[in-house]
């Protein structure tokens, strides 16, 4: 019987009952398959010492327990005291002279240092959620394979408020969510607290990120309610010990739809009353709450302005009620309106005035670029235009317009090419990435938000590479100076294998998906061409929405003259919004590189490129491009999937074919539809479309997702 109980024992070993679903995310934690390296391992690790009773300490203790015991096939357990081999965890207080002496200034409050001395390994902080992001830290140092005998290594976040947005709502559904209902269960909440709520806030930590927005932008004014206040602190509790706060969305117009109040004007006394009021009743219900995210006056929502206030008295009113509990406002700019003549203008124009009129703890979160997380944007003009007020950046992880959760796109290339631009605010060298983080004016609040792309699919973001985008937008926050290569090679090694014969060709594949997507969708700086509402497939030639803006015609502008958006002087000038040095390398024909050009000048079908194509034969060559590109990571996967477990491998290949078909449907309908106006052949090597224009134009989805 014993035998036989030790056989299964061994099998269950081997062949774990839950299959490699994907929901472990980048902590696996499985057994060291190096033969030589778990032995180094194993030598340098025996056990673990805690100091620190804490929920976060206790977390600490959890994770490492776990992580270890699995990573060394042996179970590692907390010793009465350190000996050689111990990892040692603890803040610098808590440690006393068990730390060797060194500074530990540079970790800050959320930072850490880990080093070895004397034989044993010490994760330290100056506070327990520093301590936390250390053991995260270790872990993944050991995930990938990293030698750990002399280590001596400081890390501290470069940026304050690393947030994810939930654009979820309160009945699970998620605006522009592509991987199932709300991972927040609202009807279960308080009472029922599901473990993927834990693990969502390990996965968090792990990466750094640090706030979570629970509900979508579009606000229901009854996240505030306190029914749902008790819910949200059910999710702050369980967020807390990982040192994760969280944060509401607020309805600009909740004080009269749930306050009774004839009017949401800020400037009017029992409005403002009525937000103190909410603030600290908020605050009863969870004492760390990090603030609000509004957006105000866009597509629909209430705002100032239907008062005749600016977004500033609207921000303020916010800010000051929540001040006395260190509370921030995030402010959206991402505003438009009926009567913009061109939409990329509009954030600016109404914004840029009111710098120096927001309150210290208000921030302006701006999306990456202009329009609305197209695949390829040029920076935001905002970014270095509002010196006197603090900005973060918003990122869109969930997959609006870049082939939902079915295409893969690792994103990291698009936040670099954003965080890295010049705005020439200050002289060269004033990148986004300095303004956001405060350095180049002075903030100390700054913040970096990613739309999340987080359901209750079995694997969190439907695609399985989906995960690398959250990943990487934590990792970023915490240190932008990491490369993509960087990013992709860490995610791959701890979600996948450390085998590099599956890790090398697959980063690859990921670090050119970005620019495949890009020129099967929007090449040479197209922007807005996607289904209407829905925004699923290729649409160029949608004119029926109800707003000019809304429609991609308004975008791309094709006739028999040429295609683009003239946004030089002699268009809507929305050049003129950069400054002069930053403008100049898009404002002529000659000096804007190809990947830009549509975005800002209207170019003729004949135009000769930088590459040397005329604008219609590098069109059509750029899609096709993207389709090859498509099939190059579809013949890659085919390859290396056998390095990895038999169901991830699978889901992949599934989503390359869906991406694939998809690829070529962008391509063949758009190059269908522009062809009409170049009134020029395909060059050598471009396939005809599948079908007539037509059929393209036909094609109806009205239940894709949104
Ligand atoms: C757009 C989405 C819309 C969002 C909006 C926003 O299409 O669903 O509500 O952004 O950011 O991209 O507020």
């Amino acid at each position: 019987m014993r035998k036989y109980f030790l056989l299964l024992l061994l099998f269950v070993n081997l062949h774990p009952l839950h299959a490699e679903d994907g929901y472990r995310l980048w902590l696996r934690y499985d057994l060291i398959t190096d033969a030589a390296l778990l032995q180094d391992y194993r030598t340098h690790i025996s056990g673990i010492y805690i100091t620190g009773e804490s929920a976060t300490m206790a977390a600490a203790r959890r994770e490492l327990t776990t992580a270890l015991t699995g990573m060394l096939g042996k179970t590692i357990q907390e010793q009465p005291k350190p000996q050689g081999g111990t990892v040692i965890a603890g803040t610098a207080t808590a440690l006393g002279p068990l730390l060797p002496k060194g500074s530990l200034s540079a970790t800050g409050e959320e930072g850490f240092r880990i080093l070895t001395t004397a034989g044993r390994t010490i994760i330290t902080g100056n506070t327990d959620a520093g301590v936390l992001h250390g053991v995260f830290h270790f872990l993944r140092l050991l995930q990938t394979h990293q030698p750990i005998q002399t280590l001596d290594l400081s890390s501290a976040p470069g940026i304050r408020y690393r947030i994810l947005d939930h654009w979820d709502n309160l009945n699970r559904t998620i605006e522009r969510g592509y991987a199932g209902f709300s991972i927040w269960d609202w009807h279960k909440l308080p009472g029922y607290l599901d473990r993927r709520y834990t693990d969502y806030a390990r996965a968090n930590a792990s990466i750094g990120i640090n706030g979570t927005v629970l509900n979508n932008v579009n606000a229901n004014a009854l996240s505030l309610s306190p029914a749902y206040l008790e819910k949200a602190a059910a999710l702050a509790n369980v967020f807390r010990p990982y040192g994760i706060k969280v944060y509401l969305s607020a309805r600009f117009s909740a004080p009269i739809e749930t306050g009774g109040l004839k009017t949401a004007d800020p400037q009017d006394p029992q409005v403002q009353q009525w937000w103190k009021d909410k603030v600290k009743e908020i605050y009863s219900y969870i004492p760390d709450f990090g603030g609000f995210l509004v957006k105000a006056n866009s597509e629909g929502q209430p705002g100032p302005q239907n008062y005749g206030r600016s977004h500033a008295d609207g921000a303020n009113m916010l800010a000051d009620a929540l001040a006395p509990y260190k509370g921030i406002v995030m402010w959206r700019a991402f505003v438009y309106s009926n009567t913009n003549e061109d939409r990329f203008k509009q954030a600016y124009d109404e914004f840029k005035p009111l710098d120096g009129q927001f309150r210290d703890n208000v921030a302006v979160q701006v999306k990456n670029g202009p329009i609305d997380f197209q695949p390829r944007e040029p920076f935001h003009p905002l970014f270095g235009a509002m010196p006197r007020t603090p900005l973060m950046i918003e990122f869109q992880l969930t997959q609006e317009y870049q082939g939902f959760a079915t295409h893969l796109v690792y994103m990291p290339p698009q936040f670099r090419e954003v965080l890295m631009a010049d705005t020439y605010a200050k002289g060269k060298g004033s990148t986004v990435a300095k303004v956001i983080d405060g350095s180049l004016e002075g903030h100390s609040l700054s913040g970096i938000a990613g739309v999340a792309n987080i359901g209750n699919d079995r694997n969190w973001t439907g695609h399985p590479f989906g995960q690398a985008n959250w990943y990487a937008l934590g990792r970023l926050a915490w240190d932008y100076t990491l490369t993509p290569d960087q990013i992709a090679d860490e995610w791959l090694r701890q979600t996948f294998t450390n085998d590099t014969r599956f890790v090398n060709p697959v980063k690859a594949m990921m670090l050119a998906s970005h620019e495949n997507l890009v020129n099967y969708m929007t090449p040479l700086g197209l922007h807005h061409i996607m289904g209407y509402g829905h925004h699923y497939g290729p649409a160029p030639w949608f004119d029926k929405g109800a707003r000019a803006d809304w429609n991609p015609v308004y975008f791309h502008r094709a006739d028999s003259a040429g295609i683009g958006f003239d946004r030089t002087a002699t268009g809507s000038n929305a050049l003129a919004q950069y400054t002069p040095e930053a403008r100049r390398q898009w404002a002529t024909l000659d000096s804007c590189p190809d990947i830009w050009l549509l975005w800002f000048h209207h170019v003729p079908w004949n135009y000769t490129l930088h590459s040397g194509n005329t604008l219609w034969n590098e069109l059509c060559k750029r899609y096709e491009a993207g389709v090859q590109g498509v099939q190059t990571m579809c013949n890659t996967w085919d390859k290396v999937s056998q390095f990895v477990d038999e169901e991830r491998a699978e889901q992949v290949k599934m989503l390359l074919q869906i991406q694939l078909t998809e690829a070529g449907w962008w391509r063949d309908a758009c190059l269908a539809y522009f062809q009409t106006f170049a009134k020029m052949p395909l060059p050598a090597g471009i396939p005809a479309p599948a079908h007539t224009l037509e059929y393209y134009k036909e094609l109806q989805f009205p239940l894709a997702p949104h």
